[in-house]
């Protein structure tokens, strides 16, 4: 596939910025993982393409059907357990060891950002690879691959579900709260490989905006927040990130 020149003007604009800045933070999506073979949401090879959300990501599907919803988030973590992070997780994990003040929320659930080396990463649609139970609230890590068709709770017998925040659930209060919070606080925010819809993920880059960071969007494709930022990075996280780290290594 012929690679779209990214524009140098604004690759060096963003560069500087980010060579002027102690305090950065990432807002990515599925797009960043994209390159590592994870299909996106919304994308035309999309995780929703043959189901709905509605079917499979809300809790009112988990209790109709647990084991449709099973079935599909064994058949994910079957997925992404083969994938390797790509040199956008690897940027951010490096930029992270240059810059103290970086701060990485992310609103995917595939790991790929802990596996790449990041530890400062704020979850906030939770993990694929941790299961919790509802009904004695035990919460951990399981790579077992594939899960029980339906997993049952070692400590009380009970169903276990994904520990991934469905849509019409909230979001964990105080990882919320601390992501607004650097959001204000923020010089740059780097918007990545997300369609801005989904909230309140999507409002964090508004919150940044409004707070006089400098926001970038790296994206394929325009998005509902392009109009909004300072700098729009069109092309592959996985081409750009790794250009805008050359540009700040020590
Ligand atoms: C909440 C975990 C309060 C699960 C996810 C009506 C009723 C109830 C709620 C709502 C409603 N209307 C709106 C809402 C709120 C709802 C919402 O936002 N809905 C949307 C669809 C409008 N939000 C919620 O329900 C949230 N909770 O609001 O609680 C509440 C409580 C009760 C009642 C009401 C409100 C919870 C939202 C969390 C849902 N869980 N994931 C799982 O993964 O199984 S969301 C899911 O979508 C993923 O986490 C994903 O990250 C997220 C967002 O999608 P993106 O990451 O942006 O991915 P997408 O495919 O869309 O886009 C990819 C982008 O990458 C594209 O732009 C593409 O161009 C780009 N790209 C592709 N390749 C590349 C690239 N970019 C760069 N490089 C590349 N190579
Ligand atoms: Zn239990």
């Amino acid at each position: 596939m012929s690679e779209t020149p990214i524009d140098p003007t604004w690759l060096a604009a963003v560069q500087d910025k980010l060579k002027q800045s102690a305090r950065i933070v990432a807002l990515t999506g599925a797009g960043i993982s994209a390159e590592s073979g994870v299909p996106t949401f919304r994308g035309a090879d999309g995780l929703w393409k043959q189901y709905r959300a509605e079917e499979l990501a809300t809790p009112q599907a988990f209790d109709r059907n647990p084991d449709l919803v099973w079935e599909w988030y064994n058949w994910r973590r079957g997925l992404v357990a083969e994938k390797k992070p790509n040199p956008g997780h690897l940027a951010l994990a490096a930029l992270e060891k240059i810059r103290p003040g970086f701060t990485l929320i992310t609103q995917n659930v595939d790991g790929l950002h802990l596996l790449a080396g990041s530890h400062n990463v704020l979850e906030i649609h939770g993990s694929i690879w941790r299961v919790r139970c509802p009904a004695c609230g035990d919460c951990s890590e399981d790579r077992t691959n594939p899960l029980p068709p339906l997993p049952l709770c070692p400590k009380c017998g009970g169903l276990l579900r994904p520990d991934v925040v469905w849509f019409g659930e909230s979001l964990d209060p105080s990882l919320l709260e601390t992501s607004f919070q650097v959001a204000a606080l923020t010089e740059v925010m780097l918007v990545i490989g997300t369609s801005a819809i989904v909230q309140p993920a999507a409002s964090l880059a508004w919150q940044a905006k409004s707070s006089g960071a400098w926001v970038v969007e790296i994206n394929i494709d325009r998005t509902p927040f392009s109009s909004q930022a300072d700098a729009v990075l069109t092309g592959p996280s996985g081409r750009i990130l790794p250009l805008l780290l050359d540009g700040l290594a020590p």
